[in-house]
């Protein structure tokens, strides 16, 4: 199946936020924003901006109507600033004009003064100055410090990892257009709708029921639009109340790529202690999250590094602990994997420098340690879904690790100047919010009177084809062709008090709403028609390729004119449902539960060739055995699958953000910020499908896709790092991604 947006797509007819009509005499936003990362405000002057022509009006703090607040997890950041700002692009007023220029010349002309104040943006030194977002966390089992006498290696260390810009191609922004009675229409570019509702409600000291969010499809979000799309659609909100007229704003890509949050960096220290037969005995880690200013999900995202601190490995004594450090850099956000893939770069540092020092390969110690069925996690979690050992074998079936491996060492053996790197990546990802409360999801499905269907859900289509799922899982259970079916946009007057589509979770929530809406229509439409086929048992009527049949023999009556006939017999021919995950919970107390209803699994096997002369590398290959559970669409699911490895791939080696002492973003370009391109991607990408593995709790059978395939991309680490090793065995290269080819060069004469 093609995704059917595919085709409007490369046709440019797919509407964006700059592509919808709006409203003759729409103003426009602009923001002005902070220039320095620590200061208190001592002045701001409005009054040269103000004149210019054009500019309609100006508006600070003190202009707020409601609280001056959008904090989500803690009530701790502003809308727009009033006496201290704390990172560079941080809002202090907002212009509106008449045009998008005209409000930009204006941010020109505001004058501000500041009193600067110390700024930190390293995470260990914000926590040697106790700058935390809120205190530590510990998830712990068994016992670590009687586990390091039963071990006979044991390895500390230090590990970096850098922060990543989302990139979506449609970069923030949103329309707000007055509706009657003082209500609010917000058109926004979110991946959290009531999010947008909440908040505007909560800055206008307005009802929720006067806002309406619609939101149509993203030009891509990865994250960046969970919590971050909010802002700019409020201060749209904001003007659009003030003035009483349309308010349009879009981000430039430059104000986007400085003034918005990334995935956070990490740095973390480390100590591993394996037994003689190679078994991991304790793990113990410390995570120093550079949250950047204020909180945002940052302690969410802490969360989930401790969940994924043991990868897919089972470890009976662990104690992880996560710091969220507050330094003066835009707030660090959600970003695909959500704290998991930094969290799992580190164990696998571990792992790598375990096996170094003990002279093995890294995939010895993998292989004895991947989690089984018996085994739980140590957040308590049983494993009885897992699939650890099964995808390793497979690839190993299929692909022949000991075979690749003697390859990568015969060709280090026959060259001097080229060197390859070999490495396994197994992951195990946990599905469902970590925040147990947002596991919910509704859905609406009409059917109009022609046999036409509609469905409204809270999921947000931002490229990653939910809404192909959900049109596929509801053809599905009416048994009738998607051709049939709209996925309308998504709207909060048709589906309220949403959770943000986040979390790999979308269409897992969505798709089972929609599927049980749309079986409560079956169920009338088949009770319907046993009546007028005057058959007394309906239990005989069965809906089958837009016809029912009897005892599975075919009617007269299809679809279209069955849908017809219930209507005019007034059969209700909507339905709302409403879904929760079963059978999860966590006890925040002593960090134990049920917290996922299933993770996702996969082993990666990536080989690079390192040129070592100049210290640049190509990834020869990728070779994938995925759990997809049984899977509802394999073309949407690849296609996440190569589209979350290759973004996975430039977090590891490419993308590197850089930030001056004074706070400011240096790599704030795609001249200077190097995003993954052809050259860059694998040469070769195979994907297997992880055969007999059906999942109870997805749409169909299937299992999540969005963030488990990025955290493929840190073997592409391991395996340049692996090909340093082999052409300088003293190396002193670090456990510290981004592995640019500046590093690699240093790495392999160092
Ligand atoms: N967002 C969130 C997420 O609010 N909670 C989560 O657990 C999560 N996980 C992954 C991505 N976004
Ligand atoms: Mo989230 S990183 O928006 O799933």
């Amino acid at each position: 199946m093609i995704n059917s947006d595919v085709k409007n797509h490369i046709q440019g007819k797919s509407l964006f936020i700059d592509d919808i009509i709006i409203p003759e005499g729409t103003l426009y936003a602009s923001v002005c924003v902070s220039q320095k990362a620590h200061a208190k405000i001592t002045k701001i002057d409005l009054a040269e901006a103000i004149k210019l022509d054009g500019v309609i009006n100006i508006f600070t703090s003190a202009d707020i109507p409601g609280e001056n607040q959008v904090g989500g997890i803690i009530q701790d950041e502003t809308l727009l600033a009033k006496d201290e700002i704390h990172f560079i692009g941080e809002p202090i007023a907002l212009v509106i004009a008449e045009s998008d220029s005209i409000a930009k010349n204006a941010i020109g002309k505001i004058l501000i003064e500041y009193d600067e104040q110390e700024v930190i943006v390293d995470p260990r030194e914000a926590f040697e100055n106790n700058s935390l977002i809120m205190p530590p966390k510990t998830f712990e089992s068994g016992n670590v410090n009687d586990a390091w006498k039963e071990c006979i290696t044991i390895v500390e260390g230090k590990v970096e990892s850098g922060g990543q810009e989302h990139l979506y191609l449609e970069t923030q922004g949103a329309v707000t257009i007055p509706q009657e009675g003082g209500n609010l229409k917000i058109i926004s570019s979110t991946q959290s709708p009531t999010a947008v509702q909440r908040t505007a409600a909560r800055i206008l000291n307005l009802p929720m029921n006067k806002i309406e969010v619609d939101v149509l499809r993203l030009g891509g979000a990865f994250g960046g639009k969970e919590d971050q799309a909010t802002h700019w659609a409020v201060f749209t909100a904001l003007g659009a109340y003030l003035t009483g007229k349309p308010v349009k704003l879009i981000l430039s890509r430059s104000d986007d790529l400085y003034m918005t949050g990334k995935r956070h960096p990490y740095s973390s220290d480390y100590k591993i202690g394996l037994n003689k037969d190679l078994k991991i005995i304790a793990y113990e880690a410390t995570y120093y999250q550079n949250a950047g200013a204020v909180a945002d999900l940052s302690p969410a995202i802490l969360e989930r590094t401790l969940f994924h601190a043991t990868n897919a490995y089972f470890i009976p004594n662990v104690k992880a602990t996560a710091i969220s450090c507050k330094t003066n850099l835009p707030p660090n956000t959600a970003f695909r994997g959500f704290g998991g893939p930094q969290g799992k770069f580190v164990i696998e540092s571990a792992i790598n420098k375990a096996a170094n020092i003990l002279d093995i390969n890294a995939a010895e110690i993998q292989k004895k340690n991947l989690i089984d069925a018996g085994n739980s996690f140590y957040y308590g979690q049983k494993a009885n879904d897992a699939k650890a050992i099964p995808s390793w074998n497979k690839a190993d079936e299929i692909y022949e690790i000991k075979k690749l491996q003697e390859e990568v060492n015969l060709f280090n053996y026959e060259n001097k100047f080229y060197k390859k790197g070999f490495s396994v990546m197994p992951i195990c990802f946990g599905i469902s919010f970590t925040n147990t409360f947002l596991n919910q999801a509704s859905a609406l499905v009409h059917i109009y009177s022609d046999g036409s269907v509609g469905v409204s859900t809270a999921a947000i289509e931002m490229g990653q084809g939910v809404n192909e799922k959900i049109k596929i899982a509801v053809a599905n259970t009416f048994s009738i062709n998607t051709d049939r079916i709209k996925i309308e946009s998504t709207n909060t007057t048709r589906i309220a008090n949403s959770s943000a589509t986040a979390a790999s979770s979308g269409a897992d929530l969505n798709g089972n709403a929609a599927i049980k809406a749309s079986k409560n229509i079956l169920n009338r439409l088949l009770k319907f028609a046993s009546k007028h086929l005057e058959i007394n048992d309906e239990t005989k009527l069965k809906l089958i390729d837009g016809i029912v049949l009897v005892n599975d023999r075919k009617t007269e009556l299809i679809w279209k004119d069955l849908i017809y006939l219930a209507y005019t017999n007034r059969i209700n021919l909507s339905s709302h449902e409403f879904y929760a995950t079963p059978e999860i919970y966590f006890d925040k107390t002593t960090n134990k539960g049920n917290p996922f209803a299933y993770h996702v699994y996969g082993t990666a096997l990536t080989c690079a060739t390192v040129d070592c002369i100049r210290g640049t590398y190509e990834i020869d290959y990728v070779k994938i055995v995925h759990d997809f559970g049984k899977s509802i669409d394999q073309k949407i699911d690849i296609g996440q699958t190569e589209g979350g490895l290759v973004q996975g791939i430039g977090w590891l080696t490419l993308e590197e953000l850089k930030y001056s002492d004074e706070g400011k973003l240096l790599s704030n370009s795609l001249s200077t910020y190097k995003i993954p391109d052809i050259y860059s991607a694998p040469k070769n990408i195979e994907i297997e499908f992880l055969s007999d593995s059906e999942n109870r709790f997805g749409p169909l059978k299937s299992k999540a896709i969005g963030e488990p395939p990025l955290m493929y991309g840190i073997g592409t680490f391991f395996a340049i790092f692996n090909a340093v090793k082999s052409f300088n065995p003293e190396t002193k290269i670090e456990y510290s991604a981004p592995i640019t080819p500046e590093k690699v060069l240093m790495g392999l004469y160092s």
